[in-house]
């Protein structure tokens, strides 16, 4: 008998590491954790985890002959900066290992007769705006403008949306019986931003940079101009999303790919909340064209109704409370130990 359990992979980065944290929290799931590297000591115990990679075909067999994923949360990607100078290796973990799980999940789905649940946090990388005048005309984008990415990672994100949806509602259309199909749902993310990670890689991170720079009282040189705008959510919100899409009844769901945000902010208005908090941090701005043209290509807001209406998304950290109430105490306490 196989064992059921909630997979998740890309289980050490940002989200991932949040992730667990939560779900382990209930005793009901049991969690199958997969990465290249360990899990940091102090999460042992939250999960089995398996270091390995999801390109290796012969360890996913392996997997399957003795797990049974209920829910797959597939977190593995390469991010955006990084993508830009590995493209090919980018699209090998983005996108081959996303539609090798796919499979995994719409196997699984017909042998045990009820959908596996695929969650999928896709990005504000899926958009890609002309420039900038456009970018301050169409704040807040809605999921279906602008999908003209200009990144590996945003092209493999989109992608990936189309193929989960097609493995939602056309994998094997021509079969002569209705298959049963995996439920995809993903999210479109903004940057986030943690107090107790960094992230590494992605072409957001000067928010989070700037902000654990000044905790530890070292200089941060901002690679965006002051002005430069993007839509940015505090991490609990991010679980949470993820949390409630997964929980939310299928019937309601409207569509497969959710924009979900918080709060817009401008790389000078994250430096005046980081000063506010550490008066002597020292920030200064030396804009790198190229990751700066990646934020360019990136909407101001995310138009987040569809979330809200269908399965009741409501971030609960405005940029008032996610500095004051989850970021600024929770690194400081962080730094001091
Ligand atoms: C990145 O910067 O690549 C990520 C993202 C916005 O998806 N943080």
């Amino acid at each position: 008998m196989r064992k059921k359990v909630i997979l998740i992979t890309g289980a050490i980065g940002e989200i991932g590491q949040a992730l667990i944290k939560n779900l382990a929290q209930s005793h009901e799931n049991e969690l199958l954790t997969l990465d290249l590297q360990r899990l940091p000591a102090e999460m042992d115990g939250y999960s089995t985890h398996i270091q390995g990679d999801i390109l290796d075909k012969y360890l996913m067999v392996r997997l399957i002959t003795e797990y049974e994923f209920d829910t797959i949360y597939h977190l593995a990607a390469l991010l955006s900066t990084r993508g830009e100078f590995a493209p090919e290796l980018a699209h090998q973990v983005n996108v081959e290992g996303t539609l090798g799980l796919l499979q995994i999940a719409a196997e699984q789905s017909q042998r045990r007769g009820q959908p596996v649940k695929f969650i999928f946090p896709s990005s504000i990388a899926a958009y890609g705006l002309p420039d900038l005048a456009t970018k301050a005309r169409d704040f807040y984008v809605r999921e279906w403008d602008w999908n003209q990415p200009t990144t590996m990672y945003g092209c493999n994100k989109l992608y990936c949306e189309l193929l989960g949806s097609y493995y939602n509602h056309n994998y094997q259309q021509m079969a002569t019986s209705r298959p049963v199909m995996l439920d995809f749902r993903a999210l479109r993310f903004p940057g986030l931003i943690s107090a107790f990670t960094l992230p590494a890689g992605g072409t957001s991170d000067y928010g989070p940079e700037m902000l654990h720079a000044a905790a530890q009282g070292k200089p941060y040189t901002c690679f965006v101009e002051p002005d430069r705008v993007i839509p940015f959510m505090a991490m609990p919100d991010a679980i949470s999303a993820l949390l409630n899409l997964s929980q939310a009844p299928r019937e309601r769901l409207t569509r497969n790919v959710y924009n979900v945000t918080s709060f817009s902010l401008t790389a000078a208005e994250i430096r005046d909340l980081v000063l506010e908090a550490f008066p002597d941090a020292r920030i200064d701005f030396k804009p790198d064209l190229k990751r700066q043209g990646i934020i360019d290509s990136w909407p101001a807001g995310l138009n987040d109704k569809a979330a809200r209406r269908d399965w009741g998304w409501e971030p609960v950290y405005d940029v008032e409370r996610a500095f004051h109430e989850y970021l600024i105490p929770n690194i400081r306490q962080r730094y001091q130990k």
